[in-house]
């Protein structure tokens, strides 16, 4: 079954499960779990809301197809990115020793990790798909930290519900939800193909959401936030896709 079937018999399932008013109470349902994407009332109507809710109650556990090595792409496309600068430069040139990650916002313990700190970290590893909202794909093997392992090691408190993520590139910057942020196969990447990530691939680490279309992998990682409310970031709607009229949640 396509990735689209299987997305609209889900929809269909949660609509019928609810009734003949179903939307509306799917609606309500989705309400409750707080699962109404940020940019709601924005660019989308009940139609985007109830799909958002339905993956979210029915398909939270659900893994991003992984692929054998050997179907790993021999020319993976690096998309073409706006001129890194100096600072970005002068650090490559240092291996990235001066390379920080803060962790900040509803946490007990924040802290700010180098580069060291995190390659020191437990690592998994997939082969997965990241695709372009533009139409092309590649696979790729990368290693990488869970989300999950740093959330746990500063603590994130109960109220959280969103992680916002920053990059190098102060005009990229994205969220997501604490079901992708915990879910298993969302990681701050390092490794890609077995070597260090490669500065087109966002090196020296970006997040790997492989849940979500490849503008939710942001590369060049700085920032992650922990927060329970997305109004204050750039336009309120979660990122700075969202913000310019693409689906906040990408999923696929
Ligand atoms: N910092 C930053 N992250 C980014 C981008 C970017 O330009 N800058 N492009 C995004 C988009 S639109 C896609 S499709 C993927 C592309 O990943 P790739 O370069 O590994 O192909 O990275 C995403 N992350
Ligand atoms: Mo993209």
């Amino acid at each position: 079954m396509t990735d689209i079937s299987r997305r609209q018999l889900i929809t269909t399932g949660l609509t019928v499960a609810a009734g003949a008013s179903g939307v509306v109470v799917a609606a309500k349902l989705a309400q409750r779990h707080g699962l109404i994407p940020p940019d709601a009332g924005v660019f989308y109507g009940p139609g985007e809301t109830l799909t958002y809710a339905a993956q979210r109650l029915l398909n939270r556990h659900a893994m991003a197809r992984e692929f054998s090595r050997s179907q790993i792409s021999t020319n993976p496309f690096a998309n073409e990115v706006d001129r890194l600068g100096d600072e970005f430069t002068r650090m490559q040139a240092a291996s990235f020793v001066d390379w920080k990650v803060v962790v900040d916002g509803m946490a007990a313990r924040p802290a700010t990790f180098s580069l060291a700190e995190i390659r020191s970290f437990p690592t998994t590893t997939q082969v997965t798909m990241i695709g372009c909202e533009e139409g092309w794909t590649y696979i790729a093997e990368w290693t990488g930290v869970p989300l999950s392992y740093i959330l746990d090691r500063v603590g994130a408190l109960p109220p959280v519900r969103y992680i916002v993520y920053r990059s190098f590139q102060s005009d990229w910057w994205e969220s997501i939800d604490m079901a992708d942020a915990l879910h298993p196969q969302t990681v701050l990447a390092h490794r890609m193909n077995g070597s260090e990530l490669p500065v087109p691939f966002g090196g020296p680490v970006r997040l790997r959401v492989p849940r979500q279309l490849g503008y939710k992998s942001l590369k060049y990682i700085t920032r992650l936030t922990l927060t329970d409310n997305l109004k204050p970031f750039g336009k309120g709607t979660g990122g700075a896709s969202s913000d310019a009229g693409y689906a906040w949640y990408a999923g696929i």
